[in-house]
């Protein structure tokens, strides 16, 4: 019931024979990123908060080499929509790159628009690992690629690794018009092997925990459902934080305690009060986590996202009946060693993170599984280590 994780050998594998299919000759550039999950700290990265994430096993990779011409060529090998799956384009130096359709390849088109070096022609493939469209962050893990794998394009550049997170986080409001905050492109790019990274999306530095402790693991729950709201209710999440922060005479609900946001509550309408206080008391609870897992305190740690999943349920509103249940589900089993439980992401589908021991993972699975099955939907499970921030690969 538990998914296997792909071995990077074999999507390398798949990759370079897709390419020598659709080109006709051998890859000599690869890239991967990695999604993440995010334990705690949701919708704070653009409030200037604090998040948790790790970087997941589970990875998007580019596979190409630099052809002569104007044309770019991308082909990918990702299970998606009904679109095309090749697609064509001229450099940014002879053409202004536009999204536009398919869509996938606005992530990629994003990236080379934005890359900070001129981009020659090239032919890639892409393959992932990296459930689309599940809370995981498929599209920083295929725009963090695209850097990686145009770094080896462009010789004798040498990029930042905080620059190469914010260019990818540009290319996804520009090219894909969604307004993210940081966290997911900067833990696909500074992600470390067993560790989690608080980011302070204020100062943009990180804190690496060690997360390495043979016992007790993390579980990613895919619900397979994505209520198609995430496009329009982000923006107004953001605004209604951005109201809040003006409201409150603050830069940033990061700098609003509890108690400036009760001495206004008058001011604010009741929806964007409780928006505000999600945020507000997420960053703290994110903060503390981040201390608790430091000294082995998976009891507070798992309370802490337990209230985090409730705050995002009931005060952000971004959960959905079917993440509920999951938590809901994993909760119950708290005799059997779960810490806790909460929705990860953005939210209205998606995944849930489950911290456990590692003794009750397959009857905890088992039993999520049949109860899920009750609304008529399956779901996916995965196992996770902290796994590295992306990278240039042999071909
Ligand atoms: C999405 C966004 F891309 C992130 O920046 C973050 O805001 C997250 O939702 C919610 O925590 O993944």
């Amino acid at each position: 019931m538990i998914s296997p994780i792909p071995p990077l050998k074999d999507l390398m594998e798949a990759a370079v024979a897709a390419f020598r299919e659709q080109f006709g000759d051998a890859p000599n550039i690869a890239a991967c990123a990695p999604g993440r999950v995010n334990l705690i700290g949701e919708h704070t990265d653009y409030n200037e908060g604090f998040v948790f994430p790790m970087a997941l096993p589970l990875v998007t990779i580019l596979v190409g080499r630099e052809r002569d011409g104007d044309i770019c060529r991308i082909f990918t090998l990702a299970e998606g929509p009904n679109e095309p799956k090749l697609v064509e384009f001229l450099v940014p130096k002879i053409q202004k790159l536009e999204p536009g359709s398919p869509k996938w390849a606005n992530y990629i088109k994003g990236v080379v628009a934005k890359f900070p070096g001129e981009v020659p022609a090239f032919d890639a493939v892409v393959v992932t690992s990296v459930p689309l469209g599940g809370g995981v962050s498929s599209s920083a893990s295929l725009e963090v690629a695209t850097f990686t794998f145009l770094e080896q394009l462009v010789p004798n550049l040498r990029v930042e690794q905080l620059n190469k997170a914010l260019v990818c986080q540009k290319a996804e409001h520009d090219f894909a018009g969604m307004p993210c905050g940081i966290m997911d492109q900067f833990i696909s790019v500074m992600g470390k092997t067993d560790h989690a990274l608080l980011i302070d999306c204020r100062s943009c530095e990180g804190r690496l925990v060690p997360m390495k402790d043979a016992g007790v693991v993390v579980l990613v729950t895919n619900s397979n459902v994505k209520h198609e709201l995430t496009g329009s209710e982000y923006p107004m999440r953001r605004r209604q934080c951005e109201t809040a922060a003006a409201t409150l005479g603050k830069k940033s609900l990061r700098e609003a305690s509890s108690a400036d946001l009760e001495a206004n509550k008058d001011k604010l309408d009741s929806e964007t009060y409780r928006r505000a206080r999600h945020v507000i008391t997420e960053i703290k609870r994110t903060e503390e986590a981040a201390d608790a897992l430091e000294r082995g305190d998976y009891k507070r740690f798992g309370h802490l996202m337990v209230e985090s999943h409730n705050s995002l349920r009931d005060d952000y509103e971004v959960s959905c009946k079917e993440l509920d249940m999951l938590v809901e589900t994993a909760l119950e089993m708290r005799d059997e060693g779960v810490f806790g439980s909460r929705m990860t992401g953005g939210g209205f589908g998606g995944c849930t993170v489950t911290l456990l021991k590692k003794e009750a993972v397959e009857r905890v699975v088992e039993c999520i599984n049949s109860r899920y099955q009750s609304t008529g939907n399956k779901a996916t499970f995965f196992v996770v280590g902290a796994s590295e921030g992306t990278r240039a690969l042999q071909c």
